[in-house]
């Protein structure tokens, strides 16, 4: 980080996974200083008896505050980073909105896409042996974020918001695993890496 302030905030993460990237874009954001502890998921880093007695669910991202406190599941993490910033809506319904879109992207969208993705690249598992209902639980997922766009840039009240750090973090790597953005997801994934100083995967 490009930051002249002492790292107060220790953020434990696998720069492979969306969940982790969602602390970090939130952090870089903000200009919230951090040490980064890369804690890698395939070589069961998470699964040390020092990681667990962090985390006792063994799961990547975790962050360790300056008094020690420690805080875990990415949707908590970012919300707890953003509190009162630009990028958590003020307005009651619109944060509600936001929430809404947290919710669905923890239950609908990274349970489909994380998922494939992961066990397409990194596990490599052929296509005939994948559950089979993963695919097109990721392509309604796409569909309706695009169904969604059609009417405006951000997912709530036309400002970057945590909704769409939360949805970037996957989306961005959806291709990686055979999936094809459509066309309105495709243009907020490049318009929210841009806002992110992120570079175009796609
Ligand atoms: N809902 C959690 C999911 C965390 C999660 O699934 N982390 C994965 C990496 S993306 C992990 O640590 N997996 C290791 C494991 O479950 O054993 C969050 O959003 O933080």
């Amino acid at each position: 980080m490009m930051t002249d302030q002492a790292p107060t905030l220790t953020i434990y993460g696998d720069s492979i996974s969306g969940n982790c990237l969602k602390v970090k874009f939130v952090a870089d954001r903000l200009g919230i200083p951090y040490d980064w502890i890369e804690t890698s998921v395939l070589q069961q880093r998470t699964r040390t008896a020092e990681f667990l007695a962090l985390n006792p669910a063994g799961q990547v991202p975790v962050v360790k505050l300056a008094d020690g406190r420690v805080l875990s599941q990415s949707n908590a993490i970012m919300l707890y980073l953003a509190d009162g910033t630009k990028i958590i809506p003020t307005d009651d319904f619109a944060r509600a909105q936001m929430y809404q879109w947290l919710f669905w992207e923890q239950y609908s969208h990274e349970t489909a896409i994380a998922v494939l993705r992961f066990r397409t690249v990194y596990l490599k598992i052929p296509v005939e042996q994948m559950e089979p209902s993963l695919r097109p639980r990721c392509i309604a997922a796409l569909e309706l974020m695009d169904s969604h766009l059609a009417q405006r840039h951000y997912f709530v009240d036309e400002m970057l918001s945590l909704a769409d750090i939360a949805l970037v973090a996957y989306t961005r790597f959806a291709p990686e695993a055979g999936l094809v953005l459509p066309p309105r997801v495709a243009q907020w994934v490049h318009r929210v890496e841009d806002d992110l100083k992120l570079e175009h995967l796609g």
